[in-house]
């Protein structure tokens, strides 16, 4: 499957009680052009869809963070999923999209081949993770566990790159962080 495709399957699984936060450059892009807006997009900012996700999901405990990030953004902020995996917070989903390159910034290659991911993941005892390729029959089924589970909870799926040709988020930065807070604070 496509990231675009695993995205557009979260549709039916979130709603208002959700914020996304996803990974700067094409899966921002993706996430803003399929899911309902506002969401926290980051933009340049590599390496820290996990931390925010997780100051978020520390911050309002009556919310869901479900946390998109690609594999070059995880390896770059490694260190936050050992915090995580420390503090365990119920409401925090970190779904990984793999496509074991920097497809944004040209298909360079990550090291992502160098991990062996269900090992990796079960080695901090988070309270649930998996690890798969993305596939059109098993998707709704690996979100719903994903999701539904009471814990901390990662999914690793392994996808095919693809560019979808979206526009670029209209939006500064700073107006982001103005509609989310707006959200937030609601
Ligand atoms: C610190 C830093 N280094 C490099 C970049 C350039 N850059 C933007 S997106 C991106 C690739 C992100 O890769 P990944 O998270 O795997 O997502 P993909 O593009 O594959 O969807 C890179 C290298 C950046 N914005 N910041």
């Amino acid at each position: 499957m496509k990231g675009i495709e695993v995205i557009s399957a979260l549709k039916s699984f979130i709603d208002e009680n959700d914020v996304i936060v996803s990974s700067n450059g094409n899966i921002s892009r993706e996430v803003f052009h399929t899911l309902p807006r506002p969401q926290v997009y980051l933009r340049g900012a590599m390496g820290l869809p996990v931390p925010v996700g997780l100051g978020l999901a520390q911050a309002n405990p009556n919310k869901r963070i479900i946390v998109i990030t690609g594999d070059g953004n995880f390896l770059m902020g490694l260190g936050s999923i050992v915090t995580s995996a420390f503090y365990k917070p119920k409401n925090l989903k970190i779904l990984i999209l793999d496509n074991m390159q920097y497809f944004t910034t040209g298909g360079q290659q990550t090291v992502s081949s160098a991990i062996n991911y269900p090992e990796f993941l079960e080695s901090f005892k988070i309270g649930y993770s998996r690890s798969a390729k993305a596939s059109e029959d098993k998707i709704k089924k690996d979100l719903t566990e994903f999701l539904n589970s009471q814990t901390f909870s990662v999914l690793h799926l392994t996808i095919q790159a693809s560019k979808e040709n979206l526009e670029n988020i209209p939006w500064h930065p700073e107006e982001i962080a103005q509609k989310i807070t707006a959200r937030l604070t609601k």
